[in-house]
């Protein structure tokens, strides 16, 4: 067995007396080509190392470095699929370097990002340690998975003791795995605040109907929403959001708002709408009260007919001075317990300025 084995050692030994001086001078080359300060490692890490979303989202990356050594000037080059993202902004840290002169180019068919730098004068001030260099934003395009690398042509810089330069060999141990999903995604959900015309402290928690229309089409969706009053009277939906299921992200709607006993209001026109709870979608209406005066019909099954007009004033008359669940649901429009000539007054202010559903 053991003789089997000889001419492989022969082989191995007579290899390595071959090409040992090669390895050799192979290394002492390579030092005498580095520059004379040694090449510094410097790690570069995004946050989050993976995400998924869908055409149309934007996505948030943080790029961190960790150097031992301080950094006065940065080219730090990132390659990105073109097809799948588009660059929303590049921004460096000002915080921890005087200017910043980042940005984005199309170069050869990708994409390329570029954290651009300068550092402090003073070396006292330049970073150094782990610390965030700037962040970029991108915005799903295409679907697909790719990740963002760090391109050859990143260039970083520190001052070195000698009084010349370091130069830092930029690594990342994993690039970001970025998915865009196809499709048109997830569901726009908005949240707003509003005020209720007579309604001046907390009020009860009521039922609005927030009817979301398409200008493009003309057609509407209906969405049952909770309101719920803060101890100033102002109204949101309970849970803070709601789920606009079947409504498209990133189209332009219009948003109106009908109350109980309220007239509908236009709260938004040609509003594009975000994915999911984006704080592009959340919107102040407490300029825009929802106005007392269509009450619902007790002869026509409690429906409101979109008007305020002789009708609506007669089912207030003739509850005046009651009291009961059943008058005050209809004509209560203070929501004070009681159906009398304030909530009477509250369908003529409505009258002074509309008497139809705003459309
Ligand atoms: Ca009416
Ligand atoms: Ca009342």
């Amino acid at each position: 067995m053991n003789t089997s084995r000889r001419p492989l050692k022969f082989l191995f030994l007579f290899l390595l007396i071959i090409f040992l001086p090669i390895l050799l001078l192979a290394s002492k080359f390579r030092q005498r080509l580095l520059p004379h300060a040694a090449l510094e490692k410097l790690e570069v890490t995004v946050d989050p190392l993976t995400a998924t979303k869908n055409i149309g989202e934007t996505l948030k990356l943080t790029v961190n470095v960790t150097t031992a050594k301080p950094l006065s000037g940065a080219n730090l080059v990132f390659t990105f699929d073109r097809f799948q993202w588009n660059v929303v902004e590049v921004k460096g840290n000002t915080d921890k370097f005087s200017d910043d002169l980042s940005t984005s180019l199309i170069a050869s068919g990708s994409g390329k990002i570029l954290l651009s730098l300068v550092g402090r004068s003073a070396q006292t001030q330049l970073p150094r340690g782990p610390f965030r260099i700037g962040e970029i934003t991108l915005q799903a395009a295409g679907a697909g998975t790719s990740s963002l690398a760090i391109d050859p042509a990143t260039q970083i810089v520190g001052p070195a003791d000698n009084g010349t330069h370091t130069l830092f060999e930029a690594y990342q141990l994993h690039d970001p795995q970025l998915t865009v999903l196809a499709g048109a995604g997830d569901p726009p959900k908005i949240s707003f605040t509003t005020r209720i015309n007579g309604i001046t402290t907390q009020g009860p928690s009521l039922t609005a109907r927030l009817r979301v229309l398409d200008p493009s089409s003309g057609s509407t969706r209906d969405f049952p929403v909770t309101l719920v009053s803060d101890t100033g009277g102002v109204y949101k939906p309970t849970g803070g959001w709601v789920t606009l299921t079947g409504v498209m992200a990133r189209k332009p709607y219009t948003l109106l708002l009908k109350g109980p006993k309220h007239l509908q209001r236009r709260m938004e026109t040609r509003k594009t709408l975000q994915v999911g709870d984006n704080t592009e979608n959340i919107f102040n209406w407490t300029g825009t009260p929802l106005q007392p005066g269509d009450v619902p019909n007790p002869n026509l099954g409690n429906l409101q007919d979109g008007v305020a007009n002789a009708l609506d004033a007669s089912l207030i008359l003739e509850r005046i001075n009651s009291t009961d669940s059943s008058a005050a649901s209809i004509a209560d429009l203070n929501y004070d317990g009681v159906v009398n000539l304030n909530d009477f007054s509250l369908l003529i202010s409505t009258l002074s300025t509309k008497n139809e559903d705003e459309q």
